[in-house]
């Protein structure tokens, strides 16, 4: 059966996955937006539906001056004896952490630190009850894959940190232990998150190692390849309950020539068989594409939220995040029904303040988008629709006072290079504001009475890691300061 890569489209990289019977969760990172973590849910692993974020409270996650690609990295979801537990680096902030929930559907628990210097951490149960995290970090100045036992109530260290594998290449980051028939397979990332990207693994008697590398490694690698997929790695493996076994990772979709991947890092299924040594293989060969072949699990579709939002719900919709944690009465659903109200602050997109800003992922490269914006600026002030990347990487049109004249401006920063392209004086309010995207360009228009103008544009070329942004993918966004 066929089914289309990336499963969950749009800037969500570093994808882990648990099984629950016949329900599949899965977390991705999510950076300096909020809420934390999106946690999604699939009964055949191609389907997702997002059912949440994992955290929604500030005690959970204070985003409070982390800049652009700090933030939340490379979480890992696992199920044990009816808990969930999720662990995680805030960058910049708490560091590594774990959190709890007995129930998905509900809150997670205020974060339990846990005190390693490193990034990418992960848990392996094992079946005499011990709990062990894995994650990157340095022994005598050495990056790699390092190991102790945990007491997973307190968080406490109960080993010394061991060095266990250094990988194949350079930084070997995203370690995953998993028992399989009795042995300890260690997955890892390895080449940096770039076109350099894959993943590979090793296995051992003990859990503490020597661990012995496959010699099929990569597993997973899409390198040097003309594929329309890239940067493949960061996986996670699952046994489906049907017995079949699967691998969730991070890639890219890049375009052009050189090639730039707006859309960010995005999640991709590939199916795993088994070597007769018992070695995994990835996708037949390795390689993962946009169409794949697999014996899938009965499909199960979810019916999606819609492509509008009238903003006439009491809670804001799930694809909607913020800039770093929301200023409580910088935005509200209820002070005029069916609008979303932003109070502007003195800050804006450019820096790493607290920000009126909403916005959601750009998921697909060809894309409208629009907004009704209705605004009476005094002098200065300004509200309007963005293609961010990050706080030096955007583009926007907006509507604002200068000089005493109502005018909307379109403009872009690309690094510290700052620029209005065009402004013109205009009265309609309210009025639409618009983008239409492409892979190439984003198109910036404004629409009253049915006429569509368009103001400016800017090529999707800057809004990429490609040209600097770490880590993220194009929001979306509406905002007011
Ligand atoms: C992630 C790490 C990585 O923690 O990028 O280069 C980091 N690899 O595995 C952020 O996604």
């Amino acid at each position: 059966m066929k089914y289309n890569n990336p499963v969950i489209p749009g800037f969500n990289p570093d994808p882990s996955v648990c099984r629950v019977g016949e329900d599949y969760y899965l977390v991705t990172s999510s950076f300096e937006y909020f809420p934390g973590i999106p946690l999604y849910h699939s009964r055949d692993l191609v389907n997702w539906r997002q059912v949440g974020y994992c955290l929604t409270r500030k005690s959970q996650l204070d985003l409070t001056n982390i800049p652009a690609g700090d933030g939340i990295w490379a979480p890992t979801i696992r199920y044990h004896n009816g808990r969930f537990y999720l662990t995680c680096t805030v960058m910049g902030g708490i560091g590594n952490f774990l959190v709890y929930t007995d129930d998905i559907y509900g809150e997670w628990s205020d974060p339990v630190l846990i005190d390693f210097t490193g990034i990418d951490p992960s848990l392996f149960f094992d079946d005499d009850g011990c709990v062990y995290y894995t994650g990157t970090g340095y022994t005598d100045n050495k990056y790699g894959i390092h190991i102790f036992r945990l007491d997973v109530e307190t968080g406490k260290i109960k080993t010394e940190p061991k060095m266990i594998w250094s990988g194949t290449g350079a930084y070997p980051e995203a370690p995953h232990i998993y028992k399989i028939n009795g042995l300890y397979y260690l997955l890892i990332a390895e080449g940096g998150t770039d076109y350099g990207h894959m993943s590979s693994i090793a296995r051992s008697a003990s859990v503490f190692g020597p661990y012995e590398p496959c010699a099929d490694n990569p597993i997973i690698s899409n390198r040097s390849l003309d594929l329309p997929v890239a940067c493949t790695g960061h996986a996670d493996i699952i046994q489906a309950h049907n017995g079949s076994w699967w691998a969730v990772c991070l890639a890219t979709r890049p375009v052009g020539y050189p090639s730039y991947h707006p859309l960010g890092r995005e999640t991709f299924l590939a199916s795993v068989t088994w070597t007769e040594d018992g070695w995994p293989v990835v996708n037949q060969n390795g390689t993962i594409n946009t169409v794949m072949e697999a014996d899938c699990l009965p499909e199960h579709i979810w019916p999606q939220p819609g492509a509008r939002d009238s903003f006439d719900r009491p809670e804001l919709g799930l694809c909607w995040n913020f800039l770093r944690n929301p200023v409580p009465d910088s935005w509200s659903l209820v002070d005029r029904k069916g609008f979303l109200a932003l109070n502007g602050l003195s800050s804006n997109l450019d820096g790493i303040d607290p920000v009126a800003f909403i916005g959601r992922r750009q998921q697909h490269f060809a894309v409208s988008v629009r907004t009704l914006l209705e605004f009476n600026p005094a002098e200065g002030e300004e509200a309007g629709l963005t293609a961010l990347i990050s706080n030096s990487l955007h583009y926007e049109l907006a509507v604002t006072m200068s000089g005493g004249v109502r005018q909307v401006i379109f403009r872009r920063r690309i690094g510290t290079l700052q620029k209005v392209e065009n402004s013109i004086i205009c009265d309609h309010n309210p009025i639409i504001l618009g983008i239409d995207a492409d892979w190439d360009m984003y198109k910036f228009f404004i629409e009253a009475h049915g006429e569509k103008t368009y103001i400016g544009q800017g090529e999707a070329r800057y809004l990429s890691s490609e040209a600097g942004a770490a880590f993220t993918g194009v929001f979306f966004g509406i905002y007011a300061t």
